[in-house]
């Protein structure tokens, strides 16, 4: 039976969007950001919009933009044509049969259909998601340029904005010995003005992680992310059981519910970083985080550098859950040349605030997805400038 909420049409298209300086991480540099729009059409007329962004090509996980649009438009839109978007489970479970694993892929369109099918009912995206529990949450902006006094530079000038108080640092790419000394001298540049993490992205094995992250400690962090591979988990849990004075937070570790249990059950995490993209969607960051809320562990909503329209569909789900955060770090549409929305969600007292209006509450527009659109561009896919890092 077809019904108002019937999809009628699925697109997908890869945008190249110029990032406003080198962003460095441990595997690499990146000089753009390539995120995937999917727009669908209702048989209402009704429209929604998603977008699943990586970083640096299938250097941050297996998918890239190439397969994440391949994805969509070859398996995922035809499972769906002709289904009612409102039954989001039910189209979880078809692209599931469609498609395994594809996370990032099925993320954009389940997006777009919460988008459309919150827009049809006149209500923002987080009234179908369990209710706001949050207005705003504190904003977290990344240290990456690879240079200590740019850096120090681009902090300094964001908490004068009152924009960010909370900095993370990418580590990883150069020796350990470096990172500390790079991490000490920005910690005491940022002392008693703001919160120091990092993220080491995987890049150090468990001795190296147990030998150098008591110095940065020591220095000043209070979060890690991601010391050591995503198989990691006995040097996750030892570094939860031996490290003090700062908490171990699991991202590329913990995607699926599973991932989730299995981190809880070995004592393996004091935080898990939600990405909606790395979980498959809205819904299954919930998933995952009713794990993390059960298990007495904390969140922190990441973000995979997306515009304003991922930004505001991650915004929008983190806005219903739990007490137990480390705020958030959904800055990607501030280190994009620009964007691909009427209005970008305000940034207060150093806190985002969480959006309303219907849907994603955005006013996406054409001419911008036109302008980046990398099919009406020609542009050639490059990456990630590997071994650009240092
Ligand atoms: C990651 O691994 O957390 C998030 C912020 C940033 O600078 O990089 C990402 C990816
Ligand atoms: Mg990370």
């Amino acid at each position: 039976m077809q019904g108002r909420f019937t999809v009628e049409r699925m697109e997908a298209r890869i945008l190249d969007i110029p990032t406003i300086r080198p962003h460095k991480l441990s595997f690499g540099s990146i000089s753009r950001q390539s995120p995937v729009i999917v727009q669908v059409w209702l048989k209402d007329g009704a429209t929604g919009f998603g977008e699943a962004a990586t970083i640096g090509g299938p250097s941050w996980n297996e998918e890239s933009p190439e397969s994440i649009h391949h994805a969509i438009t070859s398996y995922l839109a035809p499972a769906l044509l002709g289904q009612e978007a409102g039954g989001f489970e039910n189209a979880l479970a078809r692209m599931d049969k469609a498609c395994k694993g594809n996370a990032f892929a099925k993320s954009a369109v389940e997006m777009a259909l919460i988008d459309a099918v919150a827009r049809t009912l006149g209500l923002p995206a987080w009234q179908l998601l369990g209710g706001k529990v949050h207005q705003s949450l504190p904003l977290a902006w990344t240290l990456a340029s690879g240079d200590v006094a740019k850096d120090l530079e681009e902090a300094q000038l964001r908490l004068e904005q009152k924009r960010h108080r909370i900095f993370k640092m990418k580590i990883g790419a150069r020796a350990p010995e470096q990172d500390v000394a790079v991490v000490s001298q920005i910690a005491r540049g940022l002392q008693g003005k703001a919160t120091l993490t990092v993220d080491v992205n995987q890049a150090w094995d468990g001795n190296t992680a147990s030998r150098y992250l008591p110095r940065l400690i020591e220095a000043g962090v209070t979060l890690i992310e991601q010391p050591v591979a995503q198989w990691n988990v006995p040097a996750l849990k030892n570094l939860c059981a031996t490290l003090q004075g700062a908490l171990i937070m699991a991202d590329e570790t913990v995607c699926t519910p599973q991932d989730a249990m299995m981190l809880a059950r070995e004592n393996a995490s004091h935080v898990f970083s939600l990405k909606v993209a790395k979980h498959g969607g809205l819904i299954r960051t919930r998933k995952v985080a009713a794990v993390a809320e059960a298990a007495d562990i904390g969140w922190y909503g990441g973000t995979m550098l997306e515009t304003s329209i991922g930004s505001a569909a991650s915004a929008h789900v983190f806005s219903t859950l739990g007490a137990q955060h480390q705020g958030c770090e959904l800055f990607g549409p501030q280190l994009l040349v620009d964007d691909i929305v009427e209005k970008q969600m305000p940034i207060v007292d150093f806190e985002l605030q969480l959006p309303d209006g219907p849907g994603f509450g955005l006013n996406v527009l054409p001419t911008q997805l036109d302008r980046f659109d990398r099919a009406r561009q020609g542009l050639t896919a490059t990456h990630v400038d590997m071994g650009q890092a240092a």
